[in-house]
């Protein structure tokens, strides 16, 4: 059985990437959510219901584990849980246990979704692994969606990572910036680029680290010699060959499939 990978869109694919990097001989099948994409503007009660309908399609296909490679959708990780008999697994814990594991001198930072950062679910987490950790966060409404859309120029992108990290920074110095958006490795070296002081997280590589010890505990490890990726879009399949270029993500199937 595959494992499966849902998110609002293309920023999953990050996550994937990683998924391939780690774990070779998994099959993966993707659900991107393109067509209601952006979820970071939407309430809590939008984000499940959109969530409900992924994570049935997924069981529809049996996988084995799902991967919300989401932050947005991992900020209601509670609600989810009971939503499927299929363990899930979600991306914000592991990016507050790579974060501590950095051993930050000058406190952790937060960039992601506006539903993500007023969840708080980050915040509470940090503070459940390391009491007292100085941390900051600040939501952009407009980043995930730039990037998903890609057809901004760099000096538009520039302007929004400015606007969203430098008053970030100037309210508390942080060390530490946590990419909490999986959209934002698409622009990873633009951050690294302003910001060269910055030691920049990506949750995704110890979230797949935490799968990889499920399925060794659970003696769930694919033994294919052929994996696949599936990936499957309710909006323009189009719209992904950019980033799975990008990624240099190679044997795919790629389809639209309508959740309604
Ligand atoms: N990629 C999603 C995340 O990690 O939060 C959010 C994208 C969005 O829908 N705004």
């Amino acid at each position: 059985n595959a494992i499966g990978v849902i998110d609002s869109g293309v920023g999953g694919l990050t996550v994937v990437k990683e998924l391939q990097r780690q774990l070779p001989k998994e099959s993966i099948l993707y659900f991107g959510d393109s067509k209601n994409m952006p979820y970071g503007n939407k309430t809590p009660e939008e984000i499940i219901a959109l969530t409900k309908k992924m994570l049935s399609f997924l069981d529809n296909h049996q996988v084995k584990a799902i991967l919300l490679a989401c932050n947005t959708i991992s900020s209601q990780i509670n609600e989810l849980i009971p939503l499927t008999d299929t363990p899930i697994f979600d991306i914000i814990y592991p990016g507050c246990v790579a974060a501590v594991e950095n051993i930050p001198k000058r406190g952790v930072g937060l960039i992601a979704t506006e539903a993500t950062v007023s969840s708080n679910t980050y915040g509470e987490t940090l503070q459940s692994i390391q009491a007292g950790i100085p941390f900051i966060a600040n939501g952009s409404p407009d980043l995930a969606r730039v990037i998903e859309e890609n057809n901004e120029n760099q000096e538009g992108i520039k302007r929004i990572l400015e606007d969203t990290i430098s008053p970030l920074l100037a309210q508390k110095p942080v060390d530490n910036l946590i990419l909490g958006c999986t959209h934002y490795p698409f622009v990873m070296e633009e951050i690294q680029k302003l910001y060269p002081h910055l030691q920049l997280i990506d949750p995704a590589i110890k979230l797949v680290d935490i799968l990889k010890g499920y399925l060794e505990e659970s003696d769930l490890f694919s033994s294919d010699s052929k994996s696949t990726l599936t990936i499957y879009t309710s909006g323009q399949m189009d719209n992904y060959l950019p980033f799975i270029d990008r990624l240099n993500i190679k044997n795919y199937d790629l389809f639209m499939q309508s959740l309604d």
